[in-house]
């Protein structure tokens, strides 16, 4: 009789075992636990907090047990980052951007050039749209006295062959064949370092932004410096920035700290922490040229103790147009530049500054901004700028 009441009770024991083993993967599949939503969703949110974020949530679902899960598994969508598309190539995914505003220039252009018999007039007023668009005396000139040789010698005459022309000619003063790529990714055991200078407003801690965002997207591992060091405000922005895209940013305890240390520092840690590029924003205070001098020289050199400059990129607000040439000549004085980031074309009717940028500084225009979201930055491609301006 005693045997029989402790088999019994080994069986009733075994029987809830059995069916406290069995509970939990029952109920995990089927997402809907018997006890009240609100507090089962907080469990499930805390269990993911617990490891942080995206891939907390991946973990999660991992430690799970997938082998015996349906695929459905309920919870929150994995917050997953969405990948940026690569530099080259976004600018004809914006040229809406582009052509929006600059239908004006482009076509103006046509209509003159499409008209019979041009007169002197009519030549007048084609190289004052060129200058009306920023292109710059010089390359206004040049591109006219091009335009009217060709039409006196090749009789050129109808709108497709008129557009024909003015397509070469404008993607000939941009340069079809300057080499605009950017130098960028890690040589031997240290980083590349991208310097980032221009007059303030004009897009530079923007610029870092987005650029880091798509090198990340590319793949490589980024480290922003911010050696802006005369407003707290500005390293808190890149900061924002750096949280945004998953960089790391390196930024002094104190306002109106020494920029170059802030460089050096970067860098350091960049070195250390193995990273494939390092990107410096600077102030862009234009307060006396050999102060500016002595500032980005001294950033340039102190980074050069550690590792190579390989990119110096000059920020201007292609909506500044002739004076905000006149600050960028002032830079380019003070630092070798490497190539220029052409922001905010989105807001310009303007497009003629690219040529004039160009000429006025020597080097080509690299990247360019289409606006203010964080792929809103593109490689510059000079046929689908002119393709752009002037529309199909
Ligand atoms: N529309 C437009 N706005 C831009 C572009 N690039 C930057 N901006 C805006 O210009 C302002 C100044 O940018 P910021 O990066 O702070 O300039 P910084 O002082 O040179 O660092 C910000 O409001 C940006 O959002 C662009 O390509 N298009
Ligand atoms: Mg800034």
């Amino acid at each position: 009789m005693e045997y029989l009441i402790i088999a019994i009770a080994v069986v009733i024991v075994l029987a809830v075992a059995v069916g406290f083993l069995l509970r939990p993967s029952r109920r995990r599949p089927s997402g809907a636990p018997p006890s009240p939503p609100g507090p089962a969703g907080q469990a499930d949110s805390a269990g993911t907090a617990g490891s942080a974020g995206t891939a907390g949530e991946a973990g999660t679902v991992a430690g799970l047990g997938t082998a015996t899960l349906p695929p459905a598994v309920p919870g929150p969508a994995p917050a997953e980052t969405e990948v940026p598309p690569p530099l080259a190539g976004r600018m004809a995914r914006l040229r809406g951007r582009l052509a929006r505003s600059q239908t004006g220039f482009g076509s103006v252009l046509l209509g003159l050039l499409s008209r019979p018999g041009l007169d002197e007039q009519g030549w007048e007023q084609i190289e004052d749209t060129l200058l009306a668009a920023d292109l710059g005396v010089g390359p206004a000139h040049q591109l006219m006295t091009e335009l009217r040789t060709q039409v006196k010698v090749e009789g050129v005459s109808g709108g497709d062959s008129v557009r024909a022309l003015l397509q070469s000619d404008l993607i000939e003063a941009i340069g079809a064949d300057i080499d605009r790529s950017l130098h960028l990714g890690p040589h031997g055991d240290r980083p590349a370092v991208v310097l980032v200078v221009g007059v303030n407003g004009t897009g530079k801690t923007t610029a870092c932004g987005k650029l880091a965002r798509a090198l990340i997207g590319d793949g490589q591992s980024v480290l922003l410096g911010a050696a802006d060091t005369f407003r707290a405000a500005a390293a808190d922005q890149l900061e924002t920035w750096g949280n945004r895209v998953g960089a790391r940013v390196v930024r002094a305890d104190r306002e109106d700290a020494d920029p170059a240390s802030v460089a050096f520092e970067a860098v350091a840690e960049g070195i250390d922490g193995r990273v494939d590029t390092v990107i410096v924003d600077t102030a862009g205070r234009l307060h006396t040229k050999t102060g500016l001098m002595d500032e980005l020289g001294k950033i340039k050199r102190v980074i050069e103790k550690r590792a190579t400059v390989d990119e110096v990129l000059l920020v201007l607000d292609a909506t500044t147009g002739q004076n905000g040439l006149r600050q960028a000549r002032v830079f380019a004085e003070a630092v070798d530049i490497t190539g220029i980031i052409l922001t905010k074309l989105d807001g310009t009717a303007k497009g003629g500054i690219v040529v004039a940028v160009q000429r006025e500084l020597g080097v080509p225009v690299k990247l360019v901004g289409l606006g203010e979201g964080p792929d809103d930055l593109a490689a510059f491609e000079p046929a689908t700028f002119v393709d752009a301006i002037l529309g199909d």
